[in-house]
């Protein structure tokens, strides 16, 4: 048995070509075969049968009476079903990092983080299972009571990419849960095996929680055509979605046309300004865990360095030995730090990329396929640093590989200017130890993006706070803070407990 079908037996899922699955009720979809392949050695690891736009009408049909129940469930007895999605975490921990490395191609520590912060967000929610407040308000008029209440939303509709194939769906649905929305998950259709290993922990809680609705958690295998089908239901008020721009324009044009909700987090095309004050051998960590970390495939990837003039030189030096040395090749092996490209097609995105990085005047270091000492029949890449002109096109630009832009600044304002002159909006970073210049930074005229790091990477943000960022990546913010608000639908109740009607704004109206 291979390594794959040994790990979905541990979890449970033993079925073949499954494609459509709500709650324990597991079955092949009626659509074309999705052929999984592995970015480690482009093995093949399944043929699943996908979902057609009929399955996902009557998967919406059954997580919209799954509501029904599951709404009227007191929250904190909602927070012990994903309690219990916790503890299985917990047990299956390297089973689902398992299947991340194979279909995702991450490294086994960066994979294990990813199912770790699968584990931390049902903490996360079942903390939050207690305190889905609303504010009372001083009401204008006497023997009023103004009070807000949460109530929960309806099915959800969740679509994910295949960089983060566990945790982003985990970071919608275990809160999604705890505010008593059942949620179907239509995976990247790169990942569908990290999704059915899911939905098997989630059998695993269903068949111990009696009480609970089958419905609850659904997953639809399938291509773009499934999400569109998800985008446009009227039975899914809200669609997260999380992937690139032209995906996010699309479903949030989809969602917008029916005025339902949409929860984006698109692209990024992140910065760091990295000052003169800086400790740079700590900033050298920092850069290259966020610009080579998931082979430069993360949202949150460094993508941007903004290098102060007079320590440029000094850190180009020490970080293309770095990159000379970074040990690359198979995810699962020792001291790898960097694994494949997910596909044929990425590593075209990157070659066109930095082709045209070379004709607008960068220089390139870095960058070539490896051949020798990784597995054959993926995609492996030195990561490349490119020392360009911050007016270049290219630089605008998101490319989902290890690209590292690398240019150079005289004062904070300037480099502020260039920090925000893209259109995504969502991780930024400084390294600086001048109090004033971190602060400007994090103040209202520094960083336009969501995710304001001071001497921390761009990348690796903890589940605690709203994870999301503006601009061209979406405006959404998922995770955690106050994200369970975009899950639940919030009344204003005002409630006269006089004798009498006082209207408010102190009208009169004598009848
Ligand atoms: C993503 O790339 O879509 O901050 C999510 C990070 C991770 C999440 C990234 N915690 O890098």
């Amino acid at each position: 048995m291979s390594t794959i079908t040994q790990t979905l037996s541990r979890l449970g899922a033993t079925e073949p070509a499954v494609g459509v699955m709500t709650g324990t009720d597991w079955r092949v979809g009626h659509g074309e075969l999705c052929e999984v392949m592995s970015p480690i050695d482009g093995s093949h690891l399944a043929s699943i049968a996908t979902a057609t736009e009929a399955d996902v009408e009557s998967t919406v049909a059954a997580a919209q009476e799954a509501f029904l129940i599951w709404r009227s469930v007191p929250a904190p007895q909602r927070g012990e079903f994903v309690r219990k999605i916790g503890e299985r975490l917990r047990m299956h921990k390297s089973d689902l990092a398992t299947l991340v490395t194979w279909e995702a191609g991450k490294i086994t520590q960066e994979a294990l983080g990813e199912v770790q912060e699968m584990i931390d967000i049902c903490d996360f929610a079942v903390g939050q299972s207690r305190q889905l407040y609303g504010l009372t308000i001083a009401s204008e008029r006497p023997l009023h009571r103004l009070a807000e209440q949460y109530h929960p939303l309806g099915a959800i509709g969740v679509i994910s990419a295949f960089n983060f194939p566990v945790a982003v769906w985990a970071w919608n649905a275990m809160l999604a849960f705890v505010c008593g929305d059942p949620v179907i998950w239509k995976p990247s259709e790169k990942t569908p095996l990290c999704a059915i290993g899911c939905q098997a922990i989630i059998r695993q809680v269903l068949e111990d929680s009696p009480d609970v609705p089958n419905a609850i958690s659904s997953v639809l295998v399938g291509r773009a055509e499934v999400g569109q089908a998800i985008a446009s239901s009227s039975g899914l008020p809200l669609v997260s979605a999380t992937g690139s721009v032209p995906m996010g324009r699309a479903v949030g044009k989809t969602v917008a046309a029916r005025l339902g909700r949409s929860l984006l987090e698109l692209g990024g095309n992140n910065a760091m300004i990295l000052a003169p004050s800086a400790d740079l051998e700590l900033a050298l960590r920092g850069i290259v865990f966020a610009a080579v970390g998931t082979c430069g495939q993360r949202c949150t990837t460094l993508r941007r360095l903004i290098v102060h003039q007079e320590i440029a030189e000094a850190c180009l030096d020490r970080l293309k030995k770095i990159y000379a040395n970074l040990v690359i090749g198979h995810p699962e092996q020792d001291g790898v730090l960097v694994g494949p490209l997910i596909d044929g097609r990425a590593w075209e995105a990157m070659q066109s990329a930095l082709a045209a990085a070379q004709a607008q005047g960068g220089r390139v270091t870095g960058g070539e396929k490896l051949n020798t000492g990784v597995p054959e029949g993926g995609y492996y890449v030195r990561p490349a640093i490119v020392e360009i002109s911050a007016d270049a096109a290219i630089v605008h630009e998101e490319t989902f590989a290890p690209i590292l832009y690398v240019m150079r600044y005289n004062s904070l304002a300037e480099a502020i200017t260039i920090h925000n002159n893209v259109p995504q909006g969502l991780a930024s970073s400084i390294f600086t130890n001048d109090v004033c210049e971190a602060e400007w930074f994090c103040s209202a005229s520094g960083s336009d993006c969501g995710i304001v790091n001071v001497n921390i990477g761009t990348s690796g943000a903890e589940i605690g706070g709203a994870f999301g960022g503006e601009k061209e990546t979406g405006g959404g913010r998922e995770s955690g803070s106050d994200a369970w608000k975009n899950y639940m639908r919030r009344t204003t109740n005002t409630v006269n407990y006089s004798h009498e009607l006082p209207l408010a704004q102190g009208i009169q109206f004598d009848v």
